[in-house]
């Protein structure tokens, strides 16, 4: 007989949607998002709607794989037993030689969003001292300008975007990456609300304002400062806000006073009576609200930029008032709800964890620098990666490809063969979030949905809980005390005891119950409502010592941008398409359109290279090539090439190939690292012909 199952789609999303799904005899008969979500209505996007051909899927990992020789293609299917025994067999090789384990890394992250995944850190960090990839590729530049003025970070429900009177979607583009998130948008549009969309590029959001303001990539917040100065100069400012709860707005006004026009305008590319209209419409509509965009964070001076930002909505009294506020995705402000699950899974284990082998800290590498990997001393030996794809999306690839290839062991967690699983020496097949029990908190609504096992896994895959507890029962016995992963416990124990503490507040006695009655950490639905804020001075934060210590002015002044080179004069952004996810669900933009990603260029760019509408286009730099057929468009501007995430060429090369590693202003704070300014990347072009 047929059975519904209630699941979550786990990727790295905003949305996290909660889906039915219906099997019978062991197979998807329907999938469907499920109109009980108080938040996506049962709004689903076009990749969470292949889930129901996931069964289907030629591309998954069934069995764990061995490859003779780096990049060989040459694979052996083990069992997992042999698998397992031999990576503990390396493990421990190491730790005869070395005496320590700093010659192993951990390289992880969200694949799955699931609470369990918090699991494979607790492993490693039940080994004792090892060497951690720390920080995030996302969005920690963005999380530390909020902690800098707000001193927590704190945003609220997104249903409260549908009160704003002024929506700003600055440099974001949820029409495709966020699109359930476009019912609250269009709901205040229907109440009148006036939509303005920021981005250097004419975006599908932008398409769907009712103002589009094009921006010169990493120009925001010269143009956040040009409608500061518009609002103190035509005495549109909340002066009660200032006064009462704000710290050195003084400062603040005197340096964008002393701000000159032509370098504003030359900075943010919009002129000075665009500016000023922006900052009279601004200031006009109250509330009004501010989306501060995951992509427009990837630039050199983006923290700065994103303080400036923020600081309108303080200099227009915007904070703390329902229909107002900053919109940003902050998984940092689920602590503040009560204990942080994945911290659970880490002190449990740390119980455990032997004095002496805390003398000895654990090595840490900001994310981004795979190339350091191969510098260090006691040099890496053996590399396990989870939920994470290097190749294809951290800055200089060719360089991860080679850290890959040079390690002694690496180890890849995967569903599929990606550009990194290509360089494993253990493949190990992930069961997908459908085959096993989970538990998932969005850091966009804070939602926390269960994820019932509707399937088994398919073939011999298995989650990455399971596969990292029987590692540490293969270590243990070869060396007893080698982990102090709890192997006793089950994926329900974990779960339990991570959530435990939010039961009594959710009127629950197991989290099993979700089932029924999805929750929320309970956070403010309209944060600061109180205007007291956890900065030093207890004020929003203009001015901030902190920022100073962290490197950069204390007041928000993003760096101007350089000189652009005459070699390589356009700036390639790259933004994600509707129809994939960072680098996976690869086959699905193919199959909505019936063709593959292409680069965006305008016609006179393009022209003047020889290159045809549906041409070749090779996209060059020092770093190397990418070759892609033109799509002519007048929504980029002649000095931007825009293409998809996770595109590749014909030779599967993805665009990474074309990306130094360059590091934001801002993160420290939040993540342990600086954010990666993804856009900060600069191409030529020339025709290219494939040969027939
Ligand atoms: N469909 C889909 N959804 C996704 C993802 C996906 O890959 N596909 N990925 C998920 C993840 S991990 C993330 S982080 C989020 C990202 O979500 P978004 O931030 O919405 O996505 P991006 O496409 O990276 O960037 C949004 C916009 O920023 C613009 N932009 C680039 N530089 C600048 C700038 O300097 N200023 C301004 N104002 N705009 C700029 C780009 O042109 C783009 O239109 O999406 C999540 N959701
Ligand atoms: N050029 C450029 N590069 C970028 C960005 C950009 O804007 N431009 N954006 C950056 C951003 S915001 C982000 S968040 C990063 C994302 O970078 P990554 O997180 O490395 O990218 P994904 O493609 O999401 O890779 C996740 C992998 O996890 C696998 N996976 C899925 N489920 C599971 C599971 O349950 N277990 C395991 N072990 N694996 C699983 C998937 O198959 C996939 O290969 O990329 C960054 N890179
Ligand atoms: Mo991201």
């Amino acid at each position: 007989m047929a059975e519904s199952f209630i699941n979550v789609c786990p990727r790295d999303c905003f949305s996290s949607c909660r889906l039915k799904t219906t099997v019978d005899k062991g197979k998807i008969i329907s999938l469907t998002g499920d109109p009980k979500d108080p938040y996506t209505h049962g709004a689903l996007c076009a990749k969470g709607y292949t889930y129901r051909r996931s069964q289907d899927d030629p591309e998954r990992i069934l069995y764990p794989l061995k490859q003779e020789g780096k990049g060989s293609g040459r694979w052996r299917r083990l069992s997992w037993d042999e698998a397992l025994g031999e990576i503990a067999e390396r493990l421990a090789r190491i730790k005869r030689e070395e005496k320590t384990l700093l010659s192993v890394a951990l390289d992880k992250y969200l694949g799955s969003t699931g609470l369990l995944n918090g699991t494979v850190d607790a492993f490693f960090r039940s080994l004792g001292p090892v060497t951690t990839i720390i920080g995030s590729p996302c969005e920690p530049a963005g999380v530390d300008a909020l902690l800098l003025s707000y001193g927590a970070c704190r945003k609220p429900d997104p249903e409260d975007m549908a009160k704003a009177r002024l929506i700003f979607i600055w440099g974001a583009n949820p029409a495709w990456t966020a699109s359930q998130q476009m019912r609250y948008v269009y709901e205040a549009r229907s109440r009148g609300a006036v939509l303005v969309v920021i981005d250097p590029q004419f975006s599908a959001t932008a398409a769907r304002g009712d103002l589009y303001v094009e921006v010169r990539p990493g120009g925001d917040g010269y143009l956040a400062l040009g409608m500061a100065k518009v609002l103190w100069e035509e005495g549109l400012t909340d002066e009660k806000f200032l006064r009462e709860a704000s710290w050195g707005w003084e400062a603040y006004k005197e340096y964008v006073e002393s701000l000159h026009w032509p370098d504003i305008t030359e900075e943010s590319g919009v002129s000075e009576p665009d500016i000023r209209d922006l900052a009279r419409l601004f200031a006009g509509h109250k509330p009004a609200t501010l989306w501060l965009g995951i992509g427009a964070q990837h630039h050199p001076s983006a923290g700065q930029s994103f303080r400036a930002i923020d600081a309108l909505a303080a200099l227009t009294g915007n904070i703390g008032i329902p229909g107002g506020n900053v919109h940003y995705a902050l998984p940092a402000a689920a602590a503040e709800a009560g204990t942080f699950p994945a911290l659970v899974f880490q002190t449990e284990v740390e119980r455990g964890l032997r004095a002496e082998d805390g003398k000895n800290a654990s090595r840490c590498i900001p994310t981004g620098r795979y190339r350091e990997l191969a510098e260090l001393d006691p040099a890496l030996r053996f590399l396990w990666v989870a939920g994470r794809n290097p190749v294809a999306q951290n800055p200089e690839s060719a360089r991860v490809r080679d850290v890959l290839k040079q390690m002694e062991t690496v180890v890849v967690v995967e569903q599929k063969m990606t550009a990194t699983a290509a360089l494993a020496d253990y493949l190990l097949p992930a069961a997908d979030f459908l085959e096993y029990e989970d538990v998932i908190v969005s850091t966009w609504h804070y939602g926390v949905a269960l994820n019932q096992k509707a399937l088994e896994p398919a073939g011999e895959s298995r989650p990455d809980f399971w596969i990292v507890r029987e590692l540490a029962r293969k270590l243990n016995a070869l060396s007893p005390g080698f982990s102090t992963f709890p192997i006793d416990l089950e994926a329900e124990d974990w779960l339990d005891r991570a959530l435990k503490p939010y039961y009594s507040g959710w009127g629950m006695k197991h989290y099993r119950e979700l089932a029924e009655r999805p929750a929320r950490l309970s956070l403010p639905a309209v944060p600061w409502r109180d205007r007291r804020f956890l900065t030093p001075s207890g004020k929003y934060e203009f001015y901030s010592q902190r920022a100073e210590r962290l490197g950069v002015s204390p007041l928000p002044i993003p760096e101007r941008r350089g000189k652009r080179s005459s070699v390589y004069p356009l700036q390639m952004l790259s933004v994600r398409s509707f129809a994939a996810l960072n680098s996976q669900f690869g086959q699905l933009f193919h199959l909505l359109t019936g063709e593959g990603p292409k680069l965006l260029v305008h016609p006179d760019t393009a022209r003047a290279k020889g290159i045809e509408d549906g041409g070749g286009a090779c996209v060059y730099n020092d770093l190397g090539e990418i070759c892609l057929p033109a799509l002519y468009t007048r929504s980029v501007s002649p000095d931007l090439v825009v293409t998809f995430l996770g595109s590749q060429d014909g030779k599967e090369k993805g665009l990474n190939v074309l990306l130094n590693l360059r590091e934001s202003d801002l993160g420290v704070l939040s993540s342990g690292a600086k954010g990666l300014s993804f856009q900060s990347c600069y191409v030529n072009l020339v025709r290219c012909v494939e040969r027939g």
